[in-house]
């Protein structure tokens, strides 16, 4: 895992986009980001019971697993949205960056290779996208149906309950940069 504010840089989203300026683990946890390095599976199904994640899947990002419509995936994934309920994945193979919003709604782009696992808090803008290998194995987690619906960002969703509910729960902490 490697966190650093996105450059904002004209080129390919699946370039580093590396400012050279690093995000400590301490604001991605102020931004309600959690972060954990589970060497096997068996950490992730600690942490799934724990959390009361019961369901889960497997998805491969790659142009062989999708052929055709990678491209269109993978722009579709870096559409800036937020979900109703928590986005949780570990990744199994390969890498991929997550793209979250700061407090000043900078990007802070979180490289995650094989044996991350991340929880993104419900209400965070946030989008997705391969790195320049073009290769991420992932397990996603969720709690009993699949709710992850992507709400692209708008005029709806700045007014969404679990929006409003997130920049709450962000109140009083020292988010800064
Ligand atoms: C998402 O929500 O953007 C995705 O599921 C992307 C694939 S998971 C690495
Ligand atoms: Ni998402």
């Amino acid at each position: 895992m490697k966190a650093y504010w996105f450059d904002n840089l004209p080129g390919d989203q699946r370039e580093p986009h590396n400012s050279g300026r690093d995000v400590p683990a301490s604001y991605l946890s102020d931004l309600g980001v959690i972060y954990e390095h589970c060497a096997d599976v068996s950490g992730v199904d600690a942490i799934a019971t724990s959390r009361q994640y019961k369901n889960r899947d497997e998805i491969t990002v790659s142009p062989e697993k999708m052929g055709d419509i990678y491209e269109e995936k993978v722009k579709s994934f870096f559409h800036e949205h937020l979900h109703e309920d928590e986005e949780i994945r570990y990744i199994l193979d390969g890498a991929g960056y997550f793209d979250v919003r700061s407090e000043g709604d900078d990007w802070v782009r979180i490289w995650l290779e094989k044996g991350d696992l991340i929880v993104l808090p419900s209400g965070i803008y946030h989008r997705f996208t391969t790195d320049e290998k073009n290769y991420t194995k992932a397990m996603r987690l969720f709690k009993d149906e699949p709710k992850w619906t992507p709400l692209n960002r708008g005029d709806e969703t700045d007014g969404n309950q679990f929006r409003k509910e997130y920049l709450k729960a962000r109140e009083g902490l020292a988010v800064g940069q």
